[in-house]
Order: C-alpha cells, then structure tokens, then sequence
C-alpha cells in the first residue's frame, strides 16, 4: 500500500511538473493560462488523433424541433429556449425519454468505421438534463422510463473500439432553479454561487465516476452571471485540472476580467486548445501557432435530433476536406451527430459515416499525426505531413482541366520518388519548372474521389 501511495505520488508531482512548464497562473486579468502549445503525452495524442465526432443526445431529441403542432427551424437542443416552453413543461420530457434501441456498442462501431479517434458526448447540454443518474439532481436518467446510466456502457462500447472520450457539459442551465444569466442583487449571487457548488459537484462526479475520459469540453460560458464570476471560471480549470492530471479543456472553461470569451483580453485562448471554430474553418491557409479544434454540423445548424433538416445537408465530399482543411492547418476536426430519441443513428448520418470512412480507410495516413507542412496551399487541395517526416502528402480535391498539378515546395529539396497513396506502383510524371517549382502530371489517371499522392522529399 505505501509503496503504491509513493509511487502514485511520484506520478502525480511528475504530471503536475509537466504542467508546470505550460500551464502558468493568470495575469490579473485573469488571462489564459496555457501559453504555449502543451508539450504532454496526453495533448500530443489529441493532435495525432485529427478527425473527431461529437454528439448531442438529450431531451430534446424528442420532439425532433417540434412543439405543439409547430415546427421550429432553429437548433433543436434550443427547443425550450425558441419555443418559449417553461421549466415545469420541458422538465415532462423525462417520462418520455426511453432509448430502448440504445446500443452504444453500434454507435462506436459506426464512429470507428469513420475514422475517428476521439468522442465528445453531451452529458448536460442547456436543458439540463443529465445522461447519467447524478446524485445531486432528480433531472437525470434515472427519472426516466430507461433508468439506467447511459454514460458508462457509452464509455466502454468506445474505448473498445480504441476511440477516445471527452465529455461536453453546459455551464449554462435552463432547469436548475439556482442558474442566473444575470446577477441583479445578493440573492442571485448566493443562488449563483449555489448553482456553481453543483456543477463542481458533477464535474467531480463525471470525472471520478468515469475516470477513462480524457478531458472535458464546456459550453454556455457567455452569460452575464459567469461573467460577473469570472473568478469561478479560473478556480474551476484549476479544479478539474487537480482532479484530473492531464486532463484536456476546451477554452469555453473561462471568461477573463472584461468578460471576453473563447479569448482572452490579449487573444490567446482558454484552456489547452482554442474550440471556437464553430461551423466555420479558420481561413488563415498558415498554420496556428496553438492547438485548435473546428466542430461541424451535418445540416446548417443542428446539433441535437431535428425531425426536419432544412438547408443545405453537407456530403461526403464536403466532410473529407473539411477534415483536409483542419488537417493542412494544424487543427482537428469533429462532426457532429445528433441520436434520435430511440436511441438509432438517423439513416443519413450512417451513410455519411460509412462513406467518409471508406474514404479514411484508405487516406488516413495523410491525415492522423500529420500537420501543417510549412507550404503555401495550392489550388488542387492540401499539403499535409507528419512533423519531421520527409514524406509529403498532396490531397488533391480539385484537377484542373490541364491535369497538371503545380507545386511549389521548400527550398533546397528536391521530388526522389513519388506514388498514389493506395498504389505505391502508380507514379506521375514530374516535370522541374522554375527554382522549387514543379509539374506534376496527372496523364490520363481516372479519379473517382478525392486522393492522395505521396511525394519523398530529398534534401539537396
Ligand atoms: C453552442 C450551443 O449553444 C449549441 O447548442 C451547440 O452545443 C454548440 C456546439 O455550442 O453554440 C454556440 C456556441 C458558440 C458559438 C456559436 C454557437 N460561437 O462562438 O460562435
């Protein structure tokens, strides 16, 4: 026993020390605290991963955006706020919350036949409503016909299938009767401070109840009240990061002094990554000097269960290079799905998922561990690498009607040999144009999709 409260202290003040090189104290702005891009085990694998899913699953996939008749073309986990239900009313959903086609099991196989290597899941999203049964609210699972816990069987059906898990959970509350948006007087603040001792409790609770998960990704810091309490905010990163070692946050953990979100007053970002890329890339083609992750949706703007997706609903294609995209600027990439109310994949999101994959299956290497290559992007698509690799990886979406491909690579480097990803037989003519350009020929090559060319750099 003491040797094994030694060795875990030795572990603990290790991964403590490994923090103490990135993660300092705040400014008295109370500014970010990760300044520098984490150097850990834990953050390297988050950026090898690249390709993520998120899920949102609540309440709310029950009326699927609709109320009383009425169809609400806004974001379905909004529901209670767009339709203007109260408390009381929304809170009835629990007696009709019952996943019996719920199979975690099929919904990691269908995220690991995608390709991605990490899961971001809706514990609590706006509504309140908790997928695990909480100790410190009857608002959970467990008053609902299913009952059981929904998180757990989720974590293990996913770490089999070698997918990493983080937990999404809202700061923002719109069931807890201590919640306020705003602080008007010493009530709301004694209530608010209430509020903030429950999610510490959950945060507590999620974190020792499922201690497999790699991080936490939070939400509904914009509010007037966490802005106000902005002190919250630090002592609540400090507090999941002592609970937890190595645990990775998302920058909507925080707010600074002049209530700033997702960036602080100097416009670097919360937490050990900036998520703010929310349904939009970056469009710097450079690469950032931080971590960063884009979240997707399928259609326009719904993250939970919409009966009725309206708009423009993204392809295959479109997913691919999104990912590319992220990929060729050093960030991640995660897409989001939203669970019916039954607990099945809605038939689109599957075919989405297979076919993204298939894509993957043969791909992937120019995306897991790759990064931004240092090169100007070109028109044909994206340049990505491994960090210190001397292979290079064009991922080509778009073939002029030339067939020709330009390029232009680092000076001093020259093209030994190049090859099609998933044919290392098939090779293109290349042709030397002016300094460290090049043609690269694509000749009468046939191609169905998106591809990969692999090209082995030699240094002059
Ligand atoms: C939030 C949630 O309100 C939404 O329901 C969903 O969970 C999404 C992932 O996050 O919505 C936001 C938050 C931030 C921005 C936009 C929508 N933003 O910074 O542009």
């Amino acid at each position: 026993m003491k040797k094994y409260i030694i060795s875990l202290l030795i572990c603990l003040s290790a991964n403590v020390f490994s923090f103490a090189q990135t993660v300092s104290a705040p400014d008295s702005l109370m500014g970010a605290t990760v300044l520098s891009k984490r150097t850990d085990a834990a953050m390297q694998k988050w950026r090898e991963n690249r390709f993520g899913q998120f899920i949102h699953w609540g309440l709310y996939a029950v009326p699927g955006g609709q109320w009383k008749g009425k169809n609400y073309p806004t974001s379905a986990e909004w529901l209670k706020n767009d339709a203007g239900i109260s408390a009381a009313e929304y809170a009835e959903l629990v007696h009709q919350f019952n996943p019996q086609k719920y199979n975690p099991a099929e919904w990691a196989r269908i995220a690991k036949n995608m390709g991605v290597k990490y899961v971001i899941l809706t514990t609590k999203h706006h509504e309140g409503f908790c997928l695990w049964p909480s100790k410190f609210t009857d608002f959970s699972i467990a008053s609902t016909p299913y009952k059981k816990d929904l998180l757990m069987p989720f974590v293990k059906a996913y770490q089999k299938e070698g997918i990493d898990v983080y937990f999404y959970y809202s700061i923002l509350d719109w069931h807890n009767p201590d919640y306020r948006s705003v602080i008007n007087n010493e009530e709301d603040q004694k209530a608010y401070e209430r509020y903030f001792t429950y999610v510490k409790n959950q945060l507590k609770e999620l974190i020792t109840t499922y201690p497999d998960i790699k991080g936490l990704w939070f939400d509904g810091q914009w509010e007037a009240s966490y802005k106000k309490n902005y002190k919250m905010g630090y002592e609540l990163e400090q507090y999941c990061r002592a609970l937890k070692p190595g645990i990775i946050l998302n920058n909507r953990i925080r707010v600074d002094a002049q209530g700033h979100v997702d960036h602080d007053y100097k416009g670097r970002h919360f937490g050990d990554f900036d998520g703010s890329f929310e349904r939009r890339l970056p469009s710097n083609v450079k690469t950032l000097d931080f971590d960063w992750e884009a979240c997707m949706t399928v259609p326009e703007n719904q993250w939970g269960y919409h009966k009725i997706w309206e708009g423009h609903v993204k392809t295959p294609y479109e997913i691919q290079e999104m990912l590319a995209t992220c990929t060729s600027m050093g960030g991640n990439f995660v897409l989001n799905f939203g669970p019916q109310p039954d607990g099945t994949i809605r038939a689109y999101e599957q075919d989405l998922a297979r076919n993204v994959g298939a894509w993957m299956k043969i791909n992937s290497a120019a995306i897991y561990g790759c990064d931004n290559a240092g090169l100007d992007k070109q028109d044909w698509g994206y340049f990505t690498q491994k960090p210190g690799d001397d292979k290079l990886y064009m991922i080509v979406f778009n073939i002029p009607i030339s067939k020709t491909l330009k390029l232009k690579l680092p000076e001093k480097t020259t093209i030994a040999d190049n090859s099609l990803l998933t044919d290392s037989h098939k090779k293109f003519r290349i042709e030397k144009a002016y300094g460290n350009e090049y043609y690269l020929h694509l000749g009468d090559g046939k191609f169905a999709q998106p591809f990969v060319i692999t090209l082995q750099l030699k240094k002059d």
